[in-house]
C-alpha cells in the first residue's frame, strides 16, 4: 500500500463512495479510534503507567477487574458521551446500560463494547485489545436495556482495537474489513489492508485444550479428528495456537486462517459458553463473515442468535468457512 491514508480519509471516502457511512456514524468510529489511541497508550507504559494488576473489584461476569479494564472503560465513556451520536452505551464492565447525560444531546447510536479483553494477559505483557459493536436504537422516546437486545445482523459497524506489538483496529461497516495500524509518530491510524480475507480451509485450530474433558460429543470429536493428523479422518496435520486473548485469536485467523472454539462445557452447564454474544461474538462473528469466513454457535449463525438479556453467553466457533460448517455438521449429527 504505497499511499499513506488515515482512517478519517478512508472513512470520508467510503462516505463520499456510498453514502455508506452517515456523518455520525463516522464521528463514533473517528472517536472510538481516538479512545484506542488513549487505551493504547496507557497499556504500553505498563507498570511504568500504575495501570498493571487488580482493581480489587468484580463485574457482572463476577470476574475480578484488573485496573485496566476500568480504566479503558472510563476513557471510552469519557470519549463518546458528548459527541451527539450516541443514545447509550453497553459495557462488559457494567452491569448496566449508560445512558448519555442530558448535558449532552443523544444520537441514534447504540455503542457496545468489552472495553480490554483478554485482560488476564495485562499482568503478562501478551497481546489484549478491545472490541466493540454499534447499532441502531429503535424508534421511540428514551432508551432502555431492551434497545439493545438486537441479533448481530442487525449491527451497522463493528471492530476490535488489538494493543500488541503494534496498535492496529479492524473494522466493517458491511462492506468488507479494513484493517488500520497507529502510526505513533503521526499519532494516526493509517490503512494497511483493505477486504481482508479468511480462507475457507485451515491447517490450525484455537482451543484451551485444558478443557477437553468437559467437552460434549461434537467438540471431541472435531478435536480429535484434527489430533489425528494426516493419518486420520482429516488426512493433514493440524496446528494449535491458543492466546487466551480472543482479539488476538481472531485477529490472527482474519490474517491467516484458522478455526477459534470456545464451546459450552460441563463445567458451568447452565451456561451456553464464556464468551458474551452482544459485545465479543457479535462484532467478531460479523467482521469474520465480512471476510468470507462463518461464525456459528454449533447451531446457528451466531449473527442470528435473539439475545434475551444483555450479558448473555454464548458457544463459539469461527473462522474458515469449510472448519465451523464441519463442526456445525457435527452438531447436526449428533
Ligand atoms: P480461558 C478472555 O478472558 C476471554 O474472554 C477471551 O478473550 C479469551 O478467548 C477467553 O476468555 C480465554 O478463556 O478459559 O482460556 O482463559
Amino acid at each position: 500500500m504505497s499511499k499513506k491514508i488515515s482512517l478519517t480519509r478512508y472513512l470520508v471516502e467510503q462516505q463520499r463512495m456510498d453514502g455508506h457511512i452517515p456523518a455520525q456514524l463516522r464521528l463514533l468510529l473517528e472517536v472510538v479510534a481516538r479512545a484506542c489511541k488513549r487505551i493504547s497508550l496507557t497499556v504500553n507504559k505498563g507498570a511504568l503507567g500504575g495501570g498493571l494488576g487488580s482493581a480489587e473489584t468484580e463485574n457482572i461476569q463476577g470476574e475480578m477487574q484488573k485496573k485496566l479494564d476500568i480504566i479503558a472503560n472510563e476513557v471510552l465513556i469519557e470519549a463518546n458521551e458528548w459527541g451527539g451520536h450516541l443514545a447509550a452505551m453497553a459495557s462488559e464492565e457494567m452491569d448496566g446500560i449508560y445512558i448519555v447525560p442530558n448535558r449532552y444531546p443523544q444520537g441514534e447510536y447504540l455503542l457496545l463494547f468489552d472495553p480490554l479483553d483478554g485482560s488476564s494477559n495485562i499482568d503478562v505483557n501478551v497481546s489484549i485489545g478491545m472490541i466493540f459493536s454499534v447499532l441502531i436504537k429503535p424508534e421511540g422516546p428514551g432508551v432502555s436495556a431492551q434497545d439493545f437486545l438486537q441479533p448481530g445482523n442487525q449491527q451497522v459497524a463493528a471492530g476490535y482495537c488489538v494493543f500488541g506489538p503494534q496498535t492496529t483496529l479492524v473494522l466493517t461497516v458491511g462492506d468488507g474489513v479494513a484493517m488500520f495500524t497507529l502510526d505513533r509518530e503521526q499519532g494516526s491510524f493509517i490503512l494497511t489492508a483493505e477486504n481482508m480475507h479468511v480462507p475457507d480451509d485451515t491447517q490450525e485450530f484455537a482451543i484451551n485444550m485444558s478443557n477437553m474433558r468437559h467437552w460434549d460429543a461434537p467438540v471431541k470429536r472435531y478435536i480429535d479428528e484434527c489430533l489425528q493428523g494426516k493419518d486420520g479422518p482429516r488426512g493433514k496435520d493440524f496446528n494449535m495456537r491458543w492466546v487466551g486473548s480472543m482479539v488476538a485469536d481472531v485477529h490472527r485467523i482474519l490474517t491467516r486462517g484458522g478455526v477459534f472454539l470456545y464451546p459450552w462445557d460441563k463445567r458451568e452447564p447452565d451456561k451456553p459458553g464464556k464468551l458474551r454474544l452482544m459485545y465479543e461474538a457479535n462484532p467478531m462473528g460479523w467482521l469474520i463473515e465480512q471476510a468470507g469466513g462463518a461464525a456459528s454457535n454449533g447451531k446457528q449463525r451466531i449473527l442470528e442468535v435473539q439475545p434475551g438479556k444483555l450479558h448473555e453467553r454464548v458457544s463459539v466457533f469461527l473462522g474458515s468457512k469449510n472448519e465451523v460448517q464441519r463442526i456445525a455438521r457435527y452438531y447436526s449429527e449428533a
